[in-house]
């Protein structure tokens, strides 16, 4: 048994108490976590539970929906529509963002959540994960779809959950990020990973190495170099992992240190890459910076950028600080023109960018 250990409520009421709205935070973490347990055992049935299938229908992204993706998605709406601390929720699985009449309009927050992500490794049984990200609600009035718009810098607390060989919970409220894992007998969340800290230097990285001829050079760069290890400039030989499930990626960083990248890339030129600003870049950078890592779209903090619609699309470069900021370095060779090698007949020959 735990006698002693923090559970994820005893840890709330430590690190948010006085204000009113850090009261309805800590009450709205513990609605997230009381989603977590549900989708938990959901997943945890696997062919069991009759929720792998694929469904008909599409979600707003064109992707086909699997039915644990809606009913992940019901989980966190119904608690939120009767937890009466959510004045509005946006989801992936959502075209639209929707307002919840909460205690008369006096819901103080904006939820926005992936409630399964890494579907796709459903029915193969690897790790999936929920994503989520709360904002402020705008005071005393409905709120309106800029109301979401806001940059991550805004964000009030964010984290995700880990469906993997154990269920964790991993949070920040803004005061350092912290990890819970569900002891299934009780039904608790206990705190078994406090202060986390993500290692600013690293030899992993993790990147779908399949879409290397449509990256920009300065990704290709990096990587090259890493695959080059130690005979040449990095000095030390990396390795590579990719699980195709960003929550089981940014987790494995969180413990061990690595550099994620999801960047752009000119496999579909009309998208600046494919993972989601306000419900996986947003939160999962707040989560990895809380922890003294980076998050950057290459050319910018992704904290800072300003978001112009609820499903946009954004180039992810999260982790170690000091690969991160390798990474952005590249970047500003590359943007500026100054370096020659994006001037040399390699990156002639093998990048799409070559003008
Ligand atoms: P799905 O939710 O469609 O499985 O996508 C998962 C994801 O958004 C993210 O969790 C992964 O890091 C990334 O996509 C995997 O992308 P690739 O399938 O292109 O490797």
């Amino acid at each position: 048994m735990h006698q002693g250990r923090t559970t994820l409520s005893k840890f709330l009421i430590q690190q948010l108490q006085g204000s009113p709205e850090q009261n309805d935070l800590a009450a709205l973490m513990v609605d997230i976590a009381a989603c977590v347990k549900a989708i938990s055992a959901m997943t945890s049935k696997g062919m069991l539970g009759d929720v792998l299938d694929s469904l008909d229908s599409t979600n707003v992204h064109g992707e086909t929906q699997k039915k644990l993706d809606v009913l992940s998605n019901a989980v966190f709406i119904n608690t939120f529509s009767m937890g009466g601390l959510v004045a509005g929720l946006a989801s992936e699985e959502v075209d639209i963002p929707r307002y919840i009449d909460a205690r008369d309009g006096k819901g103080r927050f904006l939820a926005i959540f992936d409630p399964l992500d890494g579907s796709s490794n459903i029915d193969v049984n690897v790790s999936v994960g929920s994503i989520f990200s709360v904002l402020r609600a705008p005071e005393g009035r409905t709120p309106k779809p800029e109301d979401y718009l806001r940059p991550g810098s805004e964000q009030l607390a964010a984290g995700y959950a880990l469906y993997g060989p154990a269920t964790m919970l991993v949070i920040t409220v803004g005061k350092g990020t912290h990890g819970f894992t569900l002891d299934r007998e009780v039904g608790n969340f206990i705190l078994t990973h406090p202060n986390i800290e993500v290692p600013a230097d690293t030899s992993e990285f993790a990147i779908n190495a399949s879409n290397e001829r449509f990256w920009e050079p300065p990704i290709q760069r990096y990587v090259a170099e890493c695959k080059a290890g130690k005979n040449d400039v990095r000095g030390r030989d990396f390795t590579m992992r990719w699980i195709a499930s960003m929550v089981a990626e940014v987790h494995r960083i969180l413990m061990r240190g690595g550099v994620f990248m999801y960047p752009r890339d000119m496999k579909d030129p009309g998208k600046p890459g494919r993972l989601r600003l306000m419900y996986e870049a947003n939160p999962m950078t707040m989560v990895i910076e809380q922890a003294g890592g980076l998050g950057s779209t290459g050319r910018a903090r992704i904290l800072d950028v300003i978001p112009e619609d609820i499903h946009q699309r954004v180039p992810v470069i999260l982790g170690s600080s000091n690969e991160v900021e390798r990474i952005e370095r590249y970047h500003r060779d590359y943007d500026s023109g100054t370096d020659q090698r994006y001037t040399s007949p390699l990156f002639q020959e093998r990048s799409l960018f070559a003008n």
